[in-house]
């Protein structure tokens, strides 16, 4: 049988080149996982993301698959994969993080989270156990333990009873999965979250206690909230230096094309971000050559195809000029192709950086191409 994660390649500093076997299928690391918050990646066919994008899994969200469709639809259609008609591997987040940027107001006990409900008003409470339960009813092949996550800044006595809370909570969520069977003949996999906010001491605490959960992936939580690129690099590093070497680990939320590259040379295998389907229905879009505003006025007449480096059949169809009049014009359509081309943009981003840390060369690559990802045009 094949092993959960299998590493095919350490560069020569810590970037790896692996592959993560599910039962829906196996994922090719360093990955990026396009954000499907309510059962769909906004403005994104299944069969695009998967034929076109070439996504090789996606993330759902608890907090709000419980709001809506809620969990009695949800365990109707048989779990998320064949609700939204998505085979491949899904990954779920556990729904604190998402209570704590969106509900309408929160009050957090040890027990776990009651919240309004951003939709209706509603009270709803999520505990470790709650979100465990809605997780396997969602049925994602990868389930994220209850956390909470400290904003930023934090002062260190804060983050250490918030890290400890996140520790407990753990304790359950692992517990309850024990007693608890899966539910659609498919397994799904716990990854525990670190946490410790900027501090070195709390993050080395944090990832040894994760690490003796002895889960079969491991996740970073906490960062990209605010805090200096330096410093989220500088704790990724701390902590990725402690997280056992044989299994993936995952950063959360994380981030723009150079962030990618940054973590992947830090260990990274796994990441998400709502940032190339958000940005891009601000039209922003991201290339191998910089970041363009796709509103702009000098793009007016330019009728050179979208992005002539692009994978996607959008960027080799439609021309700079045709996009821009799409977005001026308020068009649906504009937000569409614009999502399209920034998610096969990410997804290209780590499929080269596989084969460069797979050549050997992973660092200078890097170096080469850091300056263009990061320009404006
Ligand atoms: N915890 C969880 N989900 C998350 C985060 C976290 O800390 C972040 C932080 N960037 C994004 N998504 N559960």
């Amino acid at each position: 049988m094949q092993p959960f994660f299998q590493i095919n390649k350490i560069s020569e500093g810590k970037a790896r080149a692996g592959i993560l076997t599910t039962d829906h299928g196996q994922i090719q690391t360093p990955m990026f996982m396009p954000v499907g918050t309510v059962a769909s990646v906004k403005t994104v066919h299944q069969r695009e993301l998967k034929d076109d994008i070439k996504a090789q899994i996606i993330l759902g969200n608890t907090y709000h698959l419980l709001l809506r469709p809620g969990m009695d639809i949800m365990t109707r259609a048989g779990g998320l994969h064949k609700f939204m008609n998505w085979e491949l591997p899904i990954l779920t987040d556990s729904g604190g993080y998402q209570v704590f940027s969106l509900a309408a107001s929160r009050k957090m006990t040890e027990e776990g989270v009651k919240f309004k409900s951003h939709i209706d008003g509603s009270v709803q409470f999520i505990s470790p156990e709650k979100s465990m339960e809605i997780q396997r009813q969602i049925g994602a092949d990868i389930f994220m333990a209850f956390d909470e996550c400290t904003p930023y800044p934090c002062e260190y006595n804060q983050a250490k009873t918030s890290m400890e809370l996140t520790h407990r909570w753990l304790k359950r969520c692992i517990d309850w999965c024990a007693e608890n069977p899966e539910m659609y003949g498919h397994q799904q996999h716990l990854f525990p979250i670190v946490q410790g906010s900027t501090y070195a001491d709390l993050r080395k605490i944090s990832a040894e206690v994760i690490s003796e959960s002895n889960a079969v992936g491991n996740a970073i939580g906490g960062l990209s909230v605010g805090e200096p690129e330096d410093e989220m690099y500088r704790i990724t590093d701390i902590v990725t230096d402690v997280l056992p070497k044989e299994k993936p680990r995952y950063l959360m939320g994380v981030g723009t094309p150079w962030n990618i590259l940054e973590s992947i040379g830090l260990g990274i295998d796994m990441m998400d971000c709502v940032m190339p389907t958000r940005n891009a229905r601000n039209a922003m879009l991201f290339t191998w050559n910089g970041v363009m505003n796709m509103k702009n006025q000098k793009w007016k007449d330019d009728f050179s195809p979208l992005d002539e480096f692009g994978t996607s059949y959008v960027d080799r169809e439609y021309s700079k000029a045709y996009v821009r009049h799409l977005f001026v014009s308020k068009e649906y359509l504009a937000k569409q192709i614009a999502s399209i081309h920034n998610l096969a943009f990410y997804l290209d981003l780590v499929r080269v950086a596989r084969e460069h840390i797979l050549a050997g060369d992973f660092y200078q690559w890097k170096d080469s191409v850091m300056p263009a990802l990061r320009q404006r045009l």
